[in-house]
């Protein structure tokens, strides 16, 4: 049962904080947690900005394609160096070791999930003037281009057509279960001393925060990665962190598409060819690598979509959000999303027997030993996810099922805050206050 929620005063409140964010050429995730500019959060936010200031939306992509480093990698963090409010800053990258770098602009040395092709086309989509729209395209296009096959070619020496990350970081999941396993193998051989800035944002609560262990193990690979150099191809060897992550290629699938409509739209085809050849990769691995046992396990409830660790050579059966997230690629055949569907329903996710009192999901199954109702990526609900579970469930024509998740979605932020995260039993809004991505969907979902 829904609370009727008034969406003009939503949309008003998102606007808000929307604006409050602004730092007059990007918008912050959130003040104090996060004070810089990350790249798929920035993605989400000009996605809402596209609703009612296209100007603030282009200022954003475009000051993040400037620090774009030389083989067209979009780094996860470009730092605003007057804020000291987070660990690791800029220095402790040490970018300078890779000639990759882009020269006086200070960023992290790892990447992010790709919604820029699709942040970009909202941009064209919702502007009223369409040759202005037009140029923002033309300005940015080969920028675009220079990302995906910075991840096709550098990411991806499989030739699968599915994306590899080095970090929990460039998952965006961070916190995720997944990565427990392989985390775990992982023994730190030296640390630099540093100091955690992230409790203290989240007001001293340790527990909606990663663990020091794994936090430790986030810093110990990024140290790894410097002796490295950033080289993907040596990290590519013996690199202990090597997981083809299923909702970054998903993205990477469905942001080719919007880059091939884009090409068009500009009239540019040289790239088109290029750009179809990675979408069959995509649809000819994607069982392959993220479905154990292919079309055998089709009837079992049990069978999902699963990351897949290299180093491991095994699928990585953890119930999270992510295993739904081939949704919105469109690729799946009907009856593994029919087999989804009974699970959102089921009481592994918010459906009816779960506890949930809105329909929207959480970030892991809720009767999984790993589950965490507080804790960052262990359990929560992220509105992100949702987002992208939502536009999938309209792909494959489940138009009640959307309905449902809008609904749950606005309701929560309704009712609890645009908070980061939300506890799935009772909405509490959690981790970072006035968050962004929050803030800039929602004024998707309201419009869409
Ligand atoms: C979280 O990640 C950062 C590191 O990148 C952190 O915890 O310090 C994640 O939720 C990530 O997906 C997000 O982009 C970032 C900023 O909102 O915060």
């Amino acid at each position: 049962m829904y609370i009727l929620v008034d969406k003009r005063n939503l949309l008003k409140r998102a606007i808000e904080i929307m604006n409050k964010n602004w730092v007059g050429t990007y918008t912050i995730p959130s003040k104090r947690l996060y004070p810089h500019q990350w790249s798929w959060d920035s993605c989400f936010h000009t996605i809402g900005l596209s609703y009612f200031n296209i100007n603030r939306g282009i200022s954003e992509m475009k000051n993040l394609f400037k620090s774009q480093w030389k083989n067209g990698m979009i780094p996860h963090i470009v730092f605003d160096n007057n804020s000291n409010s987070y660990f690791p800053s800029s220095d402790f990258y040490e970018i300078d070791r890779s000639d990759n770098s882009p020269i006086g602009i200070d960023t992290s040395g790892i990447t992010q999930p790709p919604v820029h092709a699709i942040a970009c086309y909202y941009l064209y989509q919702n502007n009223a003037d369409k040759n202005n729209g037009k140029k923002f395209l033309r300005d940015i296009y080969k920028n675009l281009i220079n990302f995906h096959r910075y991840l096709a070619y550098n990411r991806d020496p499989e030739n699968s057509g599915l994306i590899t990350i080095f970090h929990p970081w460039e998952s965006g999941t961070d916190n995720s279960p997944i990565w427990d396993e392989t985390l775990k193998r992982i023994v730190p051989q030296y640390l630099p001393k540093f100091q955690r800035l992230d409790i203290e944002a989240v007001d001293g609560k340790a527990y909606v925060r990663p663990d020091n262990e794994t936090y430790n193990k986030f810093i110990y690979l990024i140290e790894l990665m410097k002796k490295y150099n950033y080289n993907e191809k040596e990290l590519y060897q013996d690199f202990p962190f090597k997981i083809k992550d299923i909702l970054f290629s998903t993205l990477f699938y469905v942001s080719n598409k919007y880059i091939i409509k884009i090409a068009q739209i500009l009239n540019q085809y040289e790239d088109i060819a290029e750009i179809n050849t990675w979408l069959r990769k995509t649809e000819n691995n994607f069982y392959k690598y993220f479905y154990p046992l292919g079309e055998n396990y089709a009837r079992n409830l049990s069978t999902f979509f699963y990351n897949y660790d290299i180093v491991k050579k095994d699928w990585i059966r953890k119930i999270t959000v992510t295993s739904l997230i081939p949704i919105y690629s469109g690729l799946i055949r009907k009856r593994e999303v029919e087999i989804m569907l009974r699970w959102m329903n089921h009481s592994n996710f918010c459906g009816q027997e779960g506890f949930c009192k809105v329909p929207v999901i959480p970030s892991t199954g809720i009767h999984e030993n790993y589950f965490q109702e507080n804790t960052y990526w262990r359990g929560p609900i992220w509105v992100n996810t949702n987002w992208m579970i939502r536009l999938g469930l309209l792909k494959y024509g489940y138009f009640e099922k959307a309905e449902q998740i809008k609904n749950g979605i606005l309701e929560l932020i309704d009712r609890c805050g645009i908070r980061e995260y939300y506890n799935p039993f009772t909405g509490r809004g959690l981790g970072g206050k006035n968050f962004s991505w929050t803030a800039a969907l929602v004024i998707d979902i309201i419009y869409s």
